[in-house]
């Protein structure tokens, strides 16, 4: 989780689709082109200090896309949210004068909500959103669309099963006071939820209690639980009265976003978008130190969203491949470059060096060759859905 760090990097150059209009000739692909609103282009947001203004509030159902600029002074991030909060698409970190875009498949008709963020914080600017009508899901009428969703599905499953074990080992460990055991299995147990961390986002409430900060905005009289809250207790100020209820807390928290799992239902643009913001986590996050600031272990989490992108990816490829041949090979390299990169900071334990033990020109590289992954990630959502 990154909201309350300023993003000081350039913004990717998100274009979407840009260059795929002329492969649709002969793509063999039954989903339904993009639906047209606001005149046919997408729905621009200005998102000031103050205010949200959003150029269309009804839409028929279908791929939504929004370019939302960042027209205010601070950092600021754009949500579609359905019933209950549930978050359809995001797009964080947009920096004062910078535009994103986001392409969020809505197929049911209904009630949803916008919200600007100024400064990443609180409920947002918000206003009612209409969507008309009922799309076909592009998974119900592209069979590779379908298995794309439904491998990565499997994915998330798998990961969340491994992130319940080996979160009870560290839990188990921080019980039974035995801190350099704990300290041991904190990055290990962090991967799993790191890898699958927009899904967990996706639910709302499950990732401010299990990633949530010290300093993170929190309802009052709301505790600060959660990995962090423990990493604190174990590098910091030692084990509290209260850190094995906050172990089991954790347990608690985990076993609930394990429960909600078998009622995913993710769209192909929310892979790619989750793919994109796992590498603005990494930037964020990771390379700033920000995440793991007491343990310092922020490469293993750096790790993680890159194998999680890189999940989400690998699903859809197949879907890439068809509609933008170029697109893949040029994946592969930047992940594999940034790949390469990171191996360079192993210890011969088979883990990370420390955060502190790196120098400004090793994050320099890092976010160097993060941005250059970001780029094509970002297109990804726009070449899927054309
Ligand atoms: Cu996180």
């Amino acid at each position: 989780m990154s909201r309350r760090t300023p993003d000081h990097r350039r913004a990717g150059a998100a274009v979407l689709a840009a260059g795929t209009a002329l492969l649709l000739a002969g793509c063999t692909s039954t989903a339904q082109p993009p639906a047209a609103q606001g005149g046919g282009g997408p729905i621009a947001v200005n998102a000031g200090d103050t205010t949200c203004e959003v150029s269309a509030t009804e839409v028929p159902a279908g791929n939504i896309s929004f370019t939302v600029k960042n027209t205010g002074t601070k950092v600021t991030e754009f949500y579609l949210y359905g019933t209950g909060d549930r978050i359809m698409g995001e797009v964080e970190n947009i920096g004062p004068g910078l535009s994103r875009d986001l392409l969020v498949e809505v197929p049911d008709g209904g009630s949803y909500t916008t919200a600007c963020k100024p400064g990443m914080v609180g409920d947002g600017i918000r206003a009612p959103f209409t969507v008309t009508g009922t799309a076909q899901r592009s998974t119900d009428t592209n069979a590779k669309l379908a298995d794309a969703t439904a491998g990565y599905t499997r994915y998330i499953s798998s990961q969340t099963d491994a992130l319940i074990q080996t979160t009870q080992g560290f839990v188990d460990a921080v019980k039974a006071g035995n801190v350099d055991q704990a300290k041991a299995q904190f990055p290990t147990a962090r991967t799993y939820y790191e890898r699958i961390e927009p899904v967990a986002e996706s639910f709302g409430d499950v990732d401010p209690k299990v990633d949530g900060r010290e300093d993170d905005e929190r309802d009052p009289g709301v505790a600060w639980t959660g990995f962090h809250r423990l990493e604190k207790d174990l590098w910091v100020t030692g084990l509290q009265p209260d850190s094995a209820q906050v172990a089991d807390q954790l347990m608690t928290d985990l076993k609930d976003l394990q429960g909600r799992i078998p009622s995913l239902q993710l769209s192909p643009p929310q892979l790619a978008n989750g793919a994109k913001e796992l590498l603005d986590e990494v930037a964020t996050g990771k390379i700033t130190g920000e995440e793991d600031r007491y343990s310092h272990t922020d490469l293993y989490d750096f790790k993680a969203n890159v194998e999680g992108s890189q999940a989400a990816i690998a699903a859809l490829r197949p879907v890439i491949d068809e509609k933008d041949p170029n697109l893949g090979p040029t994946l592969d390299q930047r992940f594999a470059d940034v790949e390469k990169l990171l191996e360079g900071y192993r210890t011969p334990d088979g883990g990370f060096v420390l955060y502190t033990q790196l120098t400004p020109e090793d994050t320099k590289k890092m976010a160097d060759s993060v941005d250059a992954l970001a780029e094509p990630v970002s297109q990804v959502a726009g070449v899927v859905t054309s």
